[in-house]
């Protein structure tokens, strides 16, 4: 995600990093780049405007030139202001004082506001809730359905009502009834979207608003429209009174923009991130992650976070421990490419890790099957010391290796040839780039 921007600001700063030390003239035209780069990655231009002159005024005032490049400085310092504009800290769902806690999912037609009702059920009942789920878009028979496949397949309680009720109100309020009655904690309902912002649509929503009093109103956004969603959260913030976002389809080329904007503009907080159609597809937002993802630091907390889902805790670490200090072995890399299968396509992950715009060509690394069981063979035909030190791997181990796995010799050459490169490249992200070009720059994740 936010590939273009990134891209973009990753330029600027490469044309920075040439210059000796920052001065007035370098920063101006920095800035100069910068705020095109912004404006064309669909931020709305008064956001733009606050973030330059943030920018600008903190550059101008810091005394510690010397200690950092040009390049390092107005990097922190536009990350930092980003962080500003997000907002400071990443924000909590609300639970009402008494339960259930009725939360409304509120957006546009297909900006995935009933994947993403799915998907927060599924969030909510792993942090310790226990959900029920409500369609009230009785417009499209096929929309109740769609939410009532999702919850099924995530073993979620789902209210569906009786089949004549076609009143999203009675429908809103059996839910709440039910989850009452059942002791669930919260309710979340589904509301039906349109084309475009209508005053029909509006005026129910009110209605539900008004007897439901529901404690979050969750505007969902597709990330994709970059200004029109923004110019909709502010539309549907105007008559309703929206408590949070959820932007969607960041995974996808999603020009970074909206998520600076809509929170400029509504003055609410982004509470989660879409960033799959997957039912786990969905994050809390966190500004700092995403300042630093904007800028091309890559998301090396989400990417940890995640691959703790799959690995355990120690091995996590152990992991991070290898990377940085270059132990990765053959034995690491068949464990890494045996959790791949757990975490996902390889693009999803390269994603998240930082400076993924420069490994561009391994976006298209496809993650096959069978290619895994191979390696993973030929890994296993090694002997422990061949896997703890490559370098001893002679031509007659090559032979004897190749038998052992039932590959080849050539198959023995290209997976050692791939190893190295995921070495060089391990060393590069981890130790080498970070450490080198960022010097002394604390970043939050590397300590
Ligand atoms: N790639 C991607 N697709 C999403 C995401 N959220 C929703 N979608 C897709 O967007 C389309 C519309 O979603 P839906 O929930 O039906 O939208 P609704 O009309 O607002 O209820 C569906 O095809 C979803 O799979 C996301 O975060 N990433
Ligand atoms: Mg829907």
């Amino acid at each position: 995600m936010f590939d273009n921007l990134s891209e973009k600001l990753q330029r600027v700063f490469k044309n920075l990093r040439g210059e000796g030390k920052l001065t007035a003239e370098n920063m101006e035209s920095a800035l100069r780049e910068i705020r095109v780069a912004l404006l064309e990655a669909d931020v709305n231009f008064k956001v733009v405007k606050q973030l330059i002159e943030g920018v600008k005024s903190k550059a101008m005032g810091e005394e510690v030139l010397t200690s950092f490049s040009p390049s390092q400085q107005v990097i922190k310092i536009v990350r930092d202001e980003m962080i500003k504009v997000l907002g400071s800290h990443a924000s909590k769902v609300r639970f009402a004082n008494a339960p259930p806690s009725v939360m409304f999912l509120v957006g546009l037609q297909g900006s995935g506001k009933t994947t993403s009702t799915a998907k927060l059920g599924r969030w909510l009942s792993r942090n310790g809730h226990s959900p029920l789920l409500v369609s009230v878009d009785v417009y499209r028979p096929a929309a109740r359905e769609q939410l009532r496949v999702l919850a099924n397949e995530l073993r979620l309680p789902v209210y569906t009502g009786e089949a004549d009720d076609h009143q999203p109100l009675s429908l809103a309020k059996a839910a709440k009834r039910e989850a009452m009655q059942t002791g669930r904690d919260v309710v979340l309902v589904d509301t039906a979207g349109r084309l475009h912002i209508d005053d029909e649509l509006m005026v129910e929503l009110s209605e539900l608003k008004s007897s439901l009093s529901p404690v979050e109103i969750l505007f969902v956004a597709d990330a994709m429209t970059g200004q029109d969603a923004v110019k909709s959260a502010e539309a549907f913030h105007q008559r309703l009174g929206i408590t949070g976002v959820i932007l969607t389809k960041m995974d996808g080329d999603a020009r970074g923009g909206a998520a600076l904007s809509i929170r400029h503009v509504t003055g609410q907080p982004l509470k989660f991130v879409g960033v799959g159609e997957k039912p786990d597809a969905l994050e809390p937002f966190h500004p700092d992650r995403v300042a630093s993802r904007i800028l091309g630091m890559g998301d090396v907390l989400s990417f940890i976070e995640k691959a703790e889902e799959a690995i355990d805790k120690k091995k996590a670490e152990e992991m991070q421990r290898k990377l940085i200090e270059n132990e990765f072995t053959l034995e690491d890399f068949r464990d890494q490419i045996r959790q791949l299968k757990k975490l996902g396509p390889l693009e999803s992950i390269l994603g998240m890790m930082p400076q993924v715009g420069m490994f561009k060509e391994l976006k298209n690394v496809k993650v096959d099957e069978q290619e895994i069981t191979r390696v993973v063979a030929i890994i296993d035909s090694m002997t422990p010391k061949e896997r703890a030190n490559h370098m001893i791997i002679n031509g007659s181990r090559r032979r004897r290796i190749a038998r052992g796995s039932g590959t080849s010799v050539q198959e023995v050459n290209q997976l050692l040839k791939q190893y190295g490169q995921a070495r060089k490249m391990m060393k590069e992200i981890s130790g080498g780039m970070m450490g080198k070009k960022l010097g002394k720059l604390k970043l939050p994740f590397f300590g």
